[in-house]
């Protein structure tokens, strides 16, 4: 299998970390594309996004959520756990919706100032911080084990220290932060360090 993906990108490092956490990590060969560039993207996936996973020759999924779906069903530790299925999509959602107003902001500001919607970047970022608070009030459900909720919101938060740091989300967050610090140990959040 073929994951494209890049080093720096929240959706496929919760992909990787699934994987690894999944035991199955060593079966994927793990490339990096740039998706805003590179054309040949489109050609393996009409929403030109990654994480896209090549299972084979005729077999190409989207998005990261798909693909962890596609994860689960190999053989390893049950990442999903059917009694509480509905709270760890809930989660992956919020989560994915944090980097999704993230990489809308980002992309935002990279339009020429004229171009800019001062209302659209404070959009995302309300949305961010409601996630992040939603999250502080829910944090009791987070385990130490690596389950989808906490590996997808990992990766959320691994996100914001990439490219948020100035917003400070642990600052009102304690609960968060300390679930954070410690999941943060495990190797297959180490292993997915994006570079700073
Ligand atoms: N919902 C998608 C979001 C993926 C996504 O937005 N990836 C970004 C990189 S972080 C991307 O490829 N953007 C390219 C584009 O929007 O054209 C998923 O979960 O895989």
């Amino acid at each position: 299998m073929i994951c494209w993906t890049s080093p720096t990108t929240p959706f496929g490092r919760k992909v990787r970390m699934f994987a690894i956490e999944k035991g199955v990590a060593d079966k994927i060969d793990w490339r990096a594309v740039d998706p805003w560039n590179d054309p040949a993207l489109q050609e393996k996936n009409p929403i030109q996004k990654i994480p896209t996973l090549e299972v084979d020759a005729s077999t190409r999924l989207y998005d990261s959520r798909v693909i962890v779906a596609y994860l689960e069903t190999l053989d390893g530790p049950n990442l999903v756990p059917a009694a509480t299925r509905f709270d760890h999509l809930r989660f992956e959602a919020m989560a994915d919706q944090y980097c999704e107003s993230g990489v809308l902001r980002i992309r935002e500001n990279f339009r020429p100032e004229p171009q800019r919607s001062p209302d659209w970047i404070e959009r995302q970022r309300g949305k961010q911080q409601r996630v992040l608070d939603a999250l502080e009030a829910d944090a009791d459900k987070l385990t130490d084990t690596p389950t989808l909720a906490a590996i997808a919101v990992a990766a959320a938060l691994g996100y914001a220290d990439l490219r948020f740091t100035a917003e400070d989300w642990r600052a009102t967050r304690p609960r968060l932060a300390a679930w954070h610090a410690r999941f943060a140990q495990r190797p297959s959040y180490q292993q997915t360090m994006p570079p700073s």
